[in-house]
């Protein structure tokens, strides 16, 4: 599996919320899980996958994915995750496993917030009368952390560098950017910032703490973008609580039970049951298998998860996260645009997710090789057979050939 697939490193927060249980259930991985907080301390990694509807469903081709996997006309994408440990209050100064557990989300392109929507445990992980928690609490909780945490690391260095580039704006922004750039903070996003928070214009002299931390704000929304996972909707209070959030918090929130898609997924990996992760349903393909007890579980996620949300909610979580808020798509290059296929006759072996807008010289530099890169002279589209130029940015499900002079 290539490492260049991935592309969110993940995230997460909030002890006991099922961050660990949601890496299993994504991963198939045997992370430690338990209602003690705490549980994890270092961050656990493991391998998801984004769910596309396969291009060989409408060349009616079977194919033999090398980098991905198809199953039924689903291709699935690799991506890493990574299950951090919980984060208490005032986690920015040091608090809990604080600065730790922050470090871990340097890297990370977006943020699974795993919440625990039946609002039964505190601040600090203890548990409380369910519904006593407000679950959009840990929202802006977690985003607080953030915003001072990035302030913190931009402060970090002696600010008077930044007094002393006399307004420069280039150099405002070099020395922003040096500051932050182990966040995976780009100019860019910097500049974007800047003109967002109303600072474009003004010294860095003359910016209060309010300035300081509004930026960090703004360039967190930017740079860490946060998905809201509403986790446990199998408990009843669960459905109430999320609806109450959803009136009070504007971004997006997927409801969602860890727990009961890494029940499905374990029975179908034993083939017990049929379920594609992501499916608004599940077939039971060796009753004989499961005993009473496993039977009712099964019918209670198909009854009240299922029916209900029409899925369990990792997927569309990583669905989310992939295609919405990481604006990607999906691309399969191939060596021969008839067959479809490389150079060893694998039927589409490779896909690869890239920011929408990316150019197909890029693709090819960075998915590819360099070396082809160089010697880039065209690319064909095996849909028409049109031939592309360096600049044509690519569209999701484009099946390109890359023509070089090698
Ligand atoms: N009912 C229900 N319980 C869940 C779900 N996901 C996790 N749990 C339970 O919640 C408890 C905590 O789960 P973990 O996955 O260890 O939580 P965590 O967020 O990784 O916890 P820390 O590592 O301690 O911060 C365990 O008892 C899980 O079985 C879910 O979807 N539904
Ligand atoms: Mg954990």
């Amino acid at each position: 599996m290539s490492e260049n697939q991935v592309l969110i490193r993940y995230v997460i927060k909030r002890l006991s919320s099922g961050k660990s249980t949601f890496l299993n259930a994504a991963c198939l991985t045997d992370v430690k899980v338990s209602e003690l907080p705490f549980t994890t301390i270092d961050a656990n990694k493991g391998v998801a996958y984004a769910k596309i509807k396969c291009v060989c469903k409408e060349f009616k081709v079977n194919d033999n994915p090398k980098n991905s996997i198809c199953i039924n006309g689903n291709r699935f994408v690799p991506l890493n995750l990574l299950d951090v440990a919980g984060l208490v209050p005032d986690a920015h100064k040091g608090k809990g496993l604080g600065n730790k557990f922050l470090n871990d989300l340097s890297r990370a392109d977006v943020l699974l917030h795993i919440v625990d929507s039946t609002g039964s445990l505190d601040k600090s992980g203890n548990r409380i009368a369910p519904g006593s928690n407000d679950p959009y609490e840990d929202i802006l909780f977690l985003e607080e952390e953030l915003d001072y945490w990035i302030k913190d690391i931009m402060e970090r260095e002696d600010w008077g560098k930044l007094v002393r580039t006399s307004g420069d704006k280039k150099k405002i922004l070099e020395e922003l950017h040096n500051r932050l750039s182990g966040l995976k903070i780009t100019r860019q996003n910097i500049a974007t910032a800047l003109k967002n928070s109303n600072l474009e214009d003004k010294s860095p002299s003359e910016w209060t703490e309010e300035d300081k931390l509004y930026f960090s704000k703004v360039i967190r929304g930017i740079s860490k973008p946060i998905l809201v996972i509403a986790n446990k909707i199998d408990k009843e209070i669960s459905k109430n609580n999320i609806k109450i959030v959803e009136k009070k918090y504007k971004g997006p929130i997927i409801p969602c039970s860890a727990l009961a898609e890494y029940y499905l997924r374990r029975l179908s990996e034993k083939k017990i049951i049929e379920y594609i992760p992501g499916d608004s349903d599940f077939k039971i393909l060796k009753k004989e298998k499961l005993n009473q007890k496993e039977q009712n579980t099964l019918l209670k996620i198909r009854e009240e998860i299922l029916d209900i949300y029409k899925g369990i909610g990792v997927q569309e979580s990583l669905n989310y996260a992939v295609f919405n808020i990481a604006n990607l798509i999906a691309v399969y290059p191939v060596s021969d645009v008839t067959n479809l296929s490389d150079k060893d006759n694998n039927i589409l072996p490779d896909v690869f997710l890239v920011e929408k807008g990316t150019k197909l010289i890029d693709f090819t530099r960075e998915k590819i090789h360099s070396d082809l890169a160089e010697h880039f002279i065209h690319g064909i589209d095996a849909r028409t057979n049109r031939r592309l130029g360096r600049d044509y940015e690519l569209q999701h499900n484009d099946i390109i050939k890359i023509v070089t002079a090698k």
